[in-house]
């Protein structure tokens, strides 16, 4: 194989990885407390999360309610205030970022 084509092979190697998703870092359980699309009184531009978060391995030991910036806030769509959700979090330079949401059965 030439350089280039090992380079081009590569290349769709990380595409492919890409295709299959956000890098995850932490994983999460919570409920959700507000969904605020920008802009609003978190961030002006980005969309904001309320979660009452379950402890979270490998973060943050203790159940607390806290905001989160989402990476998007089509993440949103379909959600509502008291949901049960599971949700990844990426560890960015600027932000922890929910990148992924998914919801759970109620408890009740
Ligand atoms: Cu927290």
């Amino acid at each position: 194989m030439t350089r280039a084509r090992r380079v081009a092979a590569l290349a769709a190697v990380f595409l492919a990885l890409g295709a299959a998703g956000p890098t995850v870092n932490y994983h999460g359980t919570g409920t959700v407390l507000a969904l605020l699309p920008p802009p609003s009184d978190l961030h002006a531009s980005r969309p904001v999360i309320v979660i009452e978060h379950d402890p979270i391995a490998g973060l943050m030991p203790d159940r607390m309610a806290m905001p989160f910036i989402a990476a998007s806030a089509a993440l949103f769509d379909g959600l509502h205030p008291g949901d049960r959700i599971a949700f990844g979090l990426q560890d960015t330079p600027g932000a922890l970022l929910v990148v992924t949401i998914e919801r759970l059965p109620s408890r009740r």
